[in-house]
């Protein structure tokens, strides 16, 4: 297919808001991106990175060879041929030597549903290996466990972005919109205008707490002593919908005798937010006839995280909100297709179609469509941190398809030394990001705007991105990488490369599952502009397709009984506190013109003029008892170890808390900090709290002024043993 003369529309490589965007061919080759006004979320509007997304496609920023280490220790470019055959007999050679789980497979949540999808069949099927997850479980595993538990079904969003400006009254805990979803601060604007109020619940005061008719501060890692405060005077103040809970939910007496347990008082103490507010809050949210709560990481990368969303759909539940018009619980998921990529089978517990791997009547399902043995299918794996940590022991092979641990994982330092220690680490990657730079083989890949492939967005709307540019010479898809390996790994059949094939066979696989796609198309979502899931596939031929499911549970919640649970959480700290020799909290997060570990948005020239490094964030208070000016070069230390980067002084902040962002690799890798103290449930790291101290950093040799690298670091400089 080459350039058309008619722009194509398709959706953002970047956020889950999966802005909706037309990309028009420039004279002298590629794309540029013009505004797509047909898609309603966006409507046009784009942050920074969504307007600058076709820099990436350039030449100059990414990868159009294979490279394969040599001899000599340096990574070299090779052929297709060579550097496939170099994978697969390294991953035969390992599995024949340590067992098919010596071989780990490591996913995105930026893969699209074809992709995840075939990585999570080709673990199993073409590897055998239990050992696959992703880097969802760093994102929102602790809304999808709480979501489940509590409903019987996690899709982040159950209702339209929408709903929102209807609704009586939001409060968004640890979400900070302005800098991560720029284009969807029109609906908490028009939710203003219509007399609706919003609640921001951030130990910073964010841009988006700018905004809010209330910011709620407390201390960080305390938001489940704060929904259960909340909880606490609804019950006290008789603001219980008791009709409701009785029709439609069960286990309320267990939850509310645990939430009575959490005097506001007490409360206080441990969040640091002042009574009153507390009932400013209670007063503001069960007022209006609707209301929604919505969280994303604050209260969620935490070692207690989902008790902690848990908590505060206790708080939804009695107050009679899920379910209802305009009402009830939400999660704002984060990656491209972070929605997509926790249904289809990259997750270490997971079956296409959100089904379980340890569930037989699943197996035997999803076998038959794959054609293999119910018996063959491994058991679930291990969870993304757990995995990375057993790199180079239990684990020694890895293949890794869209992520770069190296900067994002928790304890990073420990992790990338874990990398190292592989026997063999081939990536899969459009750019050589820091994690790709370790790889023995590094294979480049197609990128979004060269490919055809669905997501699934924040709002559980399927969507198709399609293919509008050529890709360079020397560049293949991972659908493509997955098949050829297949095929060299004796697998010969149930591969393809063929996004729409692929996608044919995941509705299949999905049909009956939670997340059944069986009713969706390539062809309806391209008329459509998306359809939201469960959409399966009506019974008789010939009847009318299944509208798609924009809002879920008016009628019944997914659990059997098709009510709703609550869970009884109590309080508990964070797995670690300040105390004398690391008396500060470290929080971490983003900023608007940086995605992620920065892989693709460093290599955007207007993107880093924006934001060309890290930085802490600390309060004047704090800065004045330890003596540091704006600029100065500080160290944080925890007890994993050292970043350095510049002072940000801001009385935005708690005096109590420092805040770094964690897209740069190098001495401001926030990561190098942050704990893996993982919540027993969702297996999630704690990267939103842990212990530190700061000080100004003497170590004048330094140079970089915090820039953290720009680029991509240069790989290991000997051959491995
Ligand atoms: N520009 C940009 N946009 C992005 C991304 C990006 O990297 N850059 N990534 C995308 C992805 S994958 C995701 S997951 C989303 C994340 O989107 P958000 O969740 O909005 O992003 P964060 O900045 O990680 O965290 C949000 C807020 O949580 C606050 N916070 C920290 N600790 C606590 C706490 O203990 N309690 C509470 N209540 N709040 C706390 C932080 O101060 C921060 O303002 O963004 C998506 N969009
Ligand atoms: N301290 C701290 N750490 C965090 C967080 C935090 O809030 N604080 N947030 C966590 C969260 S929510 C997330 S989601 C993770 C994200 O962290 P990462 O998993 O590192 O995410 P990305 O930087 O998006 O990495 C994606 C990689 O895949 C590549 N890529 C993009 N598209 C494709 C594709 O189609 N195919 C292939 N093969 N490669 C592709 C990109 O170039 C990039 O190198 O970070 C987590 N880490
Ligand atoms: S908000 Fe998200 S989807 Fe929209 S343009 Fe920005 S990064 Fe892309
Ligand atoms: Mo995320």
């Amino acid at each position: 297919m080459q350039n058309t003369a008619a722009p194509t529309p398709t959706h953002c490589p970047y956020c889950a808001l999966q802005c909706g965007m037309n990309l028009a061919p420039v004279e002298g080759g590629g794309v540029e991106v013009r505004e797509r006004t047909d898609f309603p979320v966006n409507r046009g509007a784009l942050c920074g990175k969504g307007r600058t997304a076709p820099a990436v496609l350039d030449r100059g920023a990414r990868l159009t060879e294979p490279l394969v280490r040599g001899a000599d220790g340096e990574l070299a470019p090779a052929s297709w041929e060579d550097a496939l055959d170099r994978v697969a007999s390294a991953l035969a050679g390992t599995r024949a030597e340590h067992g098919a789980d010596a071989v780990g497979v490591f996913g995105g949540g930026g893969l699209t549903n074809e992709k995840a999808y075939t990585l999570g069949k080709f673990a199993r099927v073409a590897l055998g290996t239990s050992q696959i997850d992703y880097n969802g479980r760093f994102c929102m595993s602790s809304a999808a466990a709480a979501g489940t538990r509590a409903f019987g079904l996690d899709r982040g969003l159950p209702f339209p972005l929408e709903d929102v400006p209807r609704t009586g009254c939001v409060i968004l805990v640890g979400s900070n919109p302005a800098e991560t979803m720029p284009p969807s601060l029109r609906y908490f604007t028009e939710l203003r205008e219509r007399g609706g109020t919003l609640i921001v619940v951030d130990p910073r005061r964010t841009r988006t707490a700018e905004q809010a008719d209330l910011h709620i501060a407390p201390r960080p890692g305390t938001d489940l002593a704060l929904a259960l405060g909340l909880l606490h005077l609804v019950v006290a103040e008789g603001r219980v919908d008791e009709e409701y809970v009785a029709a439609r939910t069960t286990g309320w007496e267990e939850a509310r005798a645990a939430a009575m347990a959490h005097w506001p008082e007490y409360v206080e103490r441990i969040t640091g937010v002042p009574v009153p507010q507390l009932r400013e809050v209670v007063r503001m949210f069960c007022e209006p006839e609707a209301a929604m709560v919505l969280t994303a990481r604050g209260p969620e990368q935490q070692s207690k995280g989902t008790d902690t969303v848990g908590a505060w759909i206790n708080l939804c539940l009695a107050t009679g909100r899920p379910g209802r018009p305009y009402s009830g619980y939400g999660c704002l998921t984060g990656q491209g297709n972070g929605q997509g990529g926790r249904e289809h089978g990259q997750k270490a517990d997971q079956l296409p179609g959100y089904r379980k791997l340890d569930d037989p009547e699943a197996r035997r399902h999803v076998a038959g469509v794959w054609g293999v043995d119910p018996d063959s299918l491994p058991g679930p794996g291990r969870s993304a941190y757990e995995l990375l940590d057993a790199l180079g022991t239990d684990v020694r092979a890895l293949l890794l398809m869209g992520s770069n641990p190296v900067v994002s994982a928790p304890r990073a330092a420990h992790v990338e030394e874990r990398i190292r220690s592989l026997d063999f680490l081939a990536v899969a990657d459009v750019v050589l990001s820091e994690t790709a730079a370790l790889a023995d083989v590094v294979l480049p890949v197609t990128q979004w705007a060269e490919e055809t492939g669905t997501t699934t967005s924040l709002e559980g709307r399927v969507l198709l991105r399609r293919r509008a540019v050529t890709p360079p010479d020397g560049v293949r898809g991972d659908l493509y990488v997955m098949r050829e390996l297949a095929a060299r790994l004796g697998v010969e059949k149930g591969f393809s490369d063929d996004p729409e094939e692929v996608f044919e066979e995941l509705r299949r696989a999905s049909a009956g599952g939670l997340a059944d796609y069986s009713g969706i198309t390539y062809r309806r979502l391209a008329a459509e502009n998306g359809v939201f899931w469960p959409a399966p596939e009506p019974r008789e031929a010939g009847a009318a397709p299944h509208p798609g499911t924009p809002r879920l549970f008016l009628d019944r919640f997914a659990h059997p009984d098709g009510r709703a649970r609550f869970v009884p959480v109590a309080h508990r700290a964070s797995a670690e506190e300040p105390d004398e020799e690391y008396p500060l909290l470290l929080t971490t997060g983003r900023v608007v013109s940086q995605y992620q570990s920065g892989a693709q948005t460093r290599r955007v020239a207007e993107l880093n003029a924006a934001a060309p490094g890290p930085f802490v964030e600390l309060h004047p208070r704090l800065a004045e008892r330890l003596g540091v000016a704006e600029g100065d070069r500080l160290a944080v230390v925890s007890r994993r170890g050292r970043a350095v980067a510049p002072a940000r002084i801001t009385g935005a902040i708690r005096p109590d808390t420092v805040f770094m962002p964690f897209h740069w690799y190098g001495e401001g890798r926030v990561n190098t900090l942050t704990n893996p103290a993982l919540d027993p449930v969702s297996r999630m790291p704690e990267f939103k709290t842990c212990a530190v101290r700061v000080e100004r950093s003497s170590d004048a040799a330094g140079g970089a002024g915090g820039a953290g690298g720009a680029g991509a670091v240069s790989g290991r400089t000997s051959p491995r043993p």
